[in-house]
């Protein structure tokens, strides 16, 4: 197989001489061409067979120990000025990254096959989608993607017609954290990324294409890529509202995509778009309509039970791939959190010892297709997206940020945004547990400056007159014992129901110098056991804390310096007076 597009057929020539590999493999997409990637995997020994009877089709990836993370700190936005990748990103000169890349890919697929894969990120009929082509000497790459996005000929045929395509280069190289990097060129909507297997690093659809360079290219064309689940809540009247939601990494996005609700919300039910990337267009007539431009799931394992991700669960017992999980002596993948069994043997294949930390590493993953997930909707797959009713950002907080609020306006809900924190977790290589700022979750993914990219979401009400609300929610704040107060998992279907009565117009709540809050009485506690003084201390907010907070907010905007939109500072400033008046009052 090759191909009609000059284009494409040049720049995979050239990586051919530039590399060396065996041999060239145009990837179809077919279920064959996915078999026997397996069956070569499983002879060299890279892919391990998991229990038949219990898990059919799923198998276990074992990576290097030392390649189990995104490396934010080995990543590069390479615009030609270094202000357009701002603060928020590494920067490196597009010319010197360019020849330090093209040093490290010389030669380095010798003996090894050179697989081409055409994908295309959204459905493949969609306008709202883009395609790309990753070049990658890594099968587990190819069967990843396979699972993970829409690849192979019907996305070659796509991109045959349009003539565009985001280029994504790849090698393991010798998996050296030394020789590894992962770089970016906006401009060019081209990736490099040498050095690293793992998911983020690897699989250039995800992270490097679909938020990074889509970021860029959304500001440019007028729409958002962002870090953010979609799910459909329907109530027992039938009628379904879109929420997209930013959280950062390991916060639960996957779990809240895939919510069950509570056997006391009877008649509700949660359809899941997409757990990790909506990409927000607006139609014809200015409503902003979502697509999910992946097709399956990168989740992190640990902690799936049928009681936290019944669906999650269920969905990864067949045709799943599973990356540094343990394995129990019949050889089913095993897990902390995964609430049965025992582990034999651990993420690094020794026979487990608790001295030697948890059996499954702590950002352990599955990869499975959408279609697995008994909450799939075939509208994933549909050209026009989603109609988005509420936008929700939130982190996780042990204190400070109430249960949820909602913002006074679009302006207000960017700032709302743009101050988002959250205690860093496994699923990036650093310390955990240290608040960090992410803004709108998406401080490892946005491909330009943070500055320009407010100033994008500012410039949104030019575009629409329907814009969805904006919200803030914080399921993890603890009491002073470190126990959570919210039950969270199902139950948030609660607090999303607020925001949807909010949405019709229809819930009570009560402004506060932060933004619209619910009493408790306007939260649906039916059949939920929670303690009244829990619910009223989860929907308090500190007057002297938020004010603190606003102080670092700011503080963290001003690093942005001049290209910081005004509207930022002027919105932040509403807020930090309204508290300095009640803190005032107070006294
Ligand atoms: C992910 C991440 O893998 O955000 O989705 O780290
Ligand atoms: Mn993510």
């Amino acid at each position: 197989m090759t191909t009609t597009l000059d284009a494409l057929k040049t720049w995979v020539d050239q990586v051919e001489a530039h590399t060396q590999p065996e041999a060239v493999h145009w990837c179809t997409g077919s279920d064959e061409e996915y078999q026997d990637l397996v069956e070569l995997m499983l002879a060299i020994g890279t892919l391990r067979k998991l229990n038949k009877k219990t898990h059919p089709g799923c198998y276990l990836h074992l990576s290097d120990p030392g390649d189990v993370a995104r490396v934010e700190h080995l990543t590069f936005v390479c615009t030609e000025h270094e202000d357009d990748a701002g603060p928020n990103n590494l920067w490196m000169a597009p010319a010197k990254a360019h020849e330090k890349m093209d040093a490290l890919f010389s030669g380095c697929m010798q003996g090894r096959v050179m697989y081409v894969i055409p994908y295309c990120m959204g459905p493949i009929d969609s306008p709202y989608s883009r395609c790309g082509v990753e070049i990658t000497d890594s099968p587990y790459v190819v069967i990843n993607m396979k699972l993970m996005t829409r690849m192979g000929s019907k996305a070659l045929a796509r991109i045959e017609r349009e003539g565009t395509f985001v280029r994504g280069l790849h090698s393991t190289g010798e998996l050296d954290p030394e020789r590894r990097f992962i770089v970016h060129f906006p401009d060019e909507l081209s990736i490099k990324s040498y050095g690293s297997g793992y998911g983020g690093n690897a699989l250039l659809g995800k992270k490097c294409h679909a938020l990074r360079i889509a970021s860029y290219q959304a500001r440019q064309e007028g729409w958002l890529a962002e870090h953010m689940l979609i799910v459909g809540l329907e109530s027992p009247e039938g009628v379904v509202h879109y929420i997209a939601c930013a959280f950062p990494s390991a916060c639960g996005k996957t779990n809240l995509a895939m919510l069950i609700p509570p056997e006391s919300m009877k008649g509700w039910k949660a359809w899941t778009l997409g757990d990790d990337i909506a990409w927000l267009h607006f139609d014809d007539d200015g409503k902003m309509r979502a697509v999910n431009p992946e097709s399956g799931y990168f989740g992190v394992v640990p902690g799936t039970n049928p009681k936290t991700n019944k669906n999650a669960y269920d969905m990864i017992m067949h045709d799943a791939i599973f990356t540094n999980v343990a394995t129990t002596a019949d050889n089913q993948p095993w897990w902390e959190g995964k609430g049965d069994g025992s582990p034999a043997r651990d993420w690094q294949g020794r026979d487990y010892d608790e001295a030697n930390g948890p059996a499954a590493h702590p950002n352990s993953r599955f990869t499975v297709a959408a279609t697995n997930n008994p909450a799939y909707t075939n509208l994933a797959d549909a050209p026009e997206g989603v109609p988005i009713s509420a936008i929700v950002f939130g982190g996780r907080r042990k204190r400070v940020a109430p249960l949820v609020f909602e913002a006074k306006s679009w302006e207000h809900g960017v700032l709302v945004g743009a101050g988002t924190a959250s205690e860093t977790t496994a699923a990036m290589v650093g310390d955990v547990g240290v608040v960090r700022r992410d803004p709108m979750a998406m401080k490892p993914f946005c491909g330009y400056n943070f500055a320009d990219y407010w100033a994008h979401w500012l410039s949104l009400p030019s575009r629409s007159e329907h814009l969805p609300r904006i919200f803030h929610v914080n399921w993890f704040r603890q009491d002073d014992e470190g126990n959570f107060l919210w039950p969270g998992f199902g139950e948030n279907i609660r607090v999303l129901e607020w925001m949807i009565e909010r949405c019709e117009g229809r819930a009570g709540a009560h402004e506060t110098p932060i933004g619209f809050l619910p009493h408790a009485a306007d939260l649906n506690t039916n059949g939920l056991d929670i303690a009244a003084g829990t619910l009223d201390e989860l929907l308090t907010v500190d007057t002297q804390e938020w004010r603190d907070e606003m102080k670092s907010v700011l503080e963290y905007l001003e690093t942005y310096g001049d290209r910081l939109p005004g509207e930022l500072k002027a919105q932040q400033k509403i807020i930090a007076d309204a508290l300095d008046e009640a803190l005032a009052r107070a006294s």
